[in-house]
């Protein structure tokens, strides 16, 4: 909130709304290769999640196609692109990480 005294002398009271950032969705895509057990290390250590939650999105991804493993503000989301993306090609891994638009 903010208040100010405008040139007829009234003091005028307005609601100041910090803008929501913009969120994309970081999302992992199926292939044929990379090994289950690599995709849920990957959920546990980029994107915070506990064993039974990194297994439950790694089976969503191999049986859907993608899932989203996180949504965050642009920077962030990119950086987890990359170092996912880095870890699987350093590992021998096709798998692929992209973002969305949330
Ligand atoms: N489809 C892969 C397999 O059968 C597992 C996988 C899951 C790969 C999620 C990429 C993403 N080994």
């Amino acid at each position: 909130h903010d208040e100010t005294e405008n040139d007829t002398g009234v003091v005028v009271k307005e609601v100041v709304r910090a803008k929501k950032p913009p969120l994309y969705s970081v999302i992992l895509l199926n292939d044929d290769y990379t090994p289950m057990e690599f995709v849920v290390s990957i959920l546990e250590r980029h994107f915070n999640k506990d064993h039974a939650a990194a297994t439950d999105i790694m089976l969503k991804v191999h049986n859907e196609g993608r899932a989203i493993c996180g949504i965050y503000t642009y920077e962030i989301a990119e950086t987890k692109v990359t170092l996912v993306t880095e870890e699987a090609r350093q590992s021998g891994h096709p798998l692929q990480c992209v973002l969305e638009r949330a």
